[in-house]
């Protein structure tokens, strides 16, 4: 067994207890209460998952079990010869809650690259796909014609004790893992590419060999460990992560998870928001014939944008309150890599002009610039200009946090989730008896 395989079974094993714990002698204890505008507003701040993987504060932003972004970078080892830590180490850290040694690393590292082989019919799904089929459609499709591969359904249709099922959803996450670079290039090179293949180079870490693949030089290294890093994971209650989450409790193996997840991200609202954002800046950049716009100027662009009933991509959000330390990351990173890059000069300009405006607008709850502002122009600097791809890289990601979630809430036993609905009569009735009793 490998180390990070029997690291996590120790660790469920002494977790397994709170939680039994928890359900046999506090199952009554109420924690939150509910009312009618979060039952008819997508349940914002609706106490009712739990994940001990990460947790989101609204002001201060997301911790890996426990770890800032800033520390997370700090602590994981990194990459030979870039500045970025290897995401094999977070891959580690998700899983077991600890931060892993050099050498647990090129552990994961050694078995990702070990199940990285993609087989021939992935590519030739993806070769069938009609033309303007966009890339998350491509993505997700290609992440389900792997699901005949499951260990765990396999192991399932067997017969297997319920304790167990977190072994082969763990093999079906890793052999998951593995692939997704291979298949996030594979659909790059298809799409916008001579459409051919570059092999795998198994002496690279998950982030140097989807650079590799995607055929992009140093720092691209870096930039795919940075953005796969920071879209992993933000807690459950997210429409991927509470999607993936969703459709696991139903026994449905990580590659049908994976997938569902995958979907919910490719909306507008989530994570296709970061396409969203250079679509908006190269309006902008084409009105301005590639001029900096001026703060008055930019502010113009801002306020017609939301005259016309339409929100700016990159800003607000559902739970954070402040700038998304996702977005600070990446802007130390461009500060330092691509600080005269004229699409950043808008960014920054942005992040001036934007959130006095959602102020003065008055909507918004928070003003501030999300992950997603950011992305799409250190995408762009480094010729990867297609902007519809960007959120096949969140994904890859993303993949990362749900998979580790769905490990545990197989190990935990979490059941089938099955929250209650109410009609509006039956909320129109609840609101006249409390109206009563005022
Ligand atoms: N621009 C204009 N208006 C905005 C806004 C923005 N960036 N953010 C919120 N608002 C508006 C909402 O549309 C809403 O208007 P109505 O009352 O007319 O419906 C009002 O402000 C209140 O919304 P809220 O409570 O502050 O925000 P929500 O929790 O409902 O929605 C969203 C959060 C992220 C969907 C929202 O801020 C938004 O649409 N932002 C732009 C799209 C975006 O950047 N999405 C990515 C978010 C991060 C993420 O998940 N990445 O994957």
């Amino acid at each position: 067994m490998s180390t990070l395989k029997e690291k996590l079974y120790e660790k469920i094993e002494q977790h397994r207890p709170r939680t039994e714990k928890l359900l046999k002698k506090h199952s009554d204890v109420v924690v939150d209460q509910i009312t009618i505008g979060q039952i008819i507003g997508g349940m914002r701040g609706v106490k009712s998952l739990v994940t001990d993987i990460s947790y989101l504060d609204p002001n201060e932003g997301i911790r890996y079990r426990g770890y800032t972004l800033p520390e997370v970078f700090k602590k994981l080892p990194k990459a030979k010869g870039g500045e970025m830590p290897m995401v094999e180490g977070l891959i580690f850290l998700l899983l077991t809650g600890d931060i892993p040694t050099e050498s647990e690393v090129a552990e994961v590292a050694d078995e990702l690259s070990k199940r990285r082989i993609l087989p021939r019919y992935v590519y030739e799904v993806i070769d069938s796909f009609p033309c303007c089929s966009h890339p998350m459609t491509i993505f997700s499709s290609a992440i389900m014609t792997l699901q005949r591969e499951s260990f765990f359904t396999k192991k399932y249709s067997a017969g297997i004790s319920k304790m167990e099922y977190w072994d082969p959803t763990y093999e079906d996450a890793l052999n998951l893992l593995a692939k997704l670079p291979e298949i996030g290039s594979y659909i790059y090179a298809k799409l916008y590419r001579d459409g051919k293949r570059i092999q795998s180079d198994p002496s690279r870490d998950f982030g140097g060999n989807f650079a590799h693949m995607m055929g992009i030089k140093p720092p691209y290294d870096d930039v795919a460990r940075l953005h796969f890093i920071i879209h992993a994971d933000h807690e459950s209650g997210n429409v991927s992560a509470h999607t993936g989450h969703l459709v696991a409790s139903s026994l449905a193996d990580v590659y049908l998870s994976i997938s569902a997840m995958i979907n919910g991200l490719a909306g507008p609202l989530h994570g296709l928001a970061n396409q969203e954002v250079l679509r908006w800046l190269q309006g902008v950049y084409d009105k301005m014939d590639g001029k900096i716009p001026s703060e008055e100027e930019m502010r113009q662009f801002v306020w017609d944008t939301l005259n016309s009933g339409q929100v700016i991509p990159g800003y607000g959000h559902a739970v954070l309150r402040k700038t998304d330390p996702r977005y600070s990351v990446q802007r130390e990173f461009s500060l330092k890599h691509l600080k005269d890059d004229p699409l950043f000069k808008y960014v920054d300009l942005l992040y001036k002009v934007v959130p006095p405006i959602l102020q003065e607008q008055g909507k918004a709850k928070n003003p501030w610039p999300n992950l997603d502002a950011q992305t799409g122009v250190i995408q762009w600097h480094y010729g990867v200009t297609e902007y519809d791809f960007y959120t096949v890289l969140f994904g890859i990601g993303r993949a990362i946090g749900i998979t580790a979630n769905i490990v545990w809430d197989r190990a935990l036993g979490y059941p089938l989730e099955r929250p209650k609905s109410l009609t509006t009569e039956m909320l129109e009735k609840v609101a006249k008896e409390q109206s009563a009793k005022k």
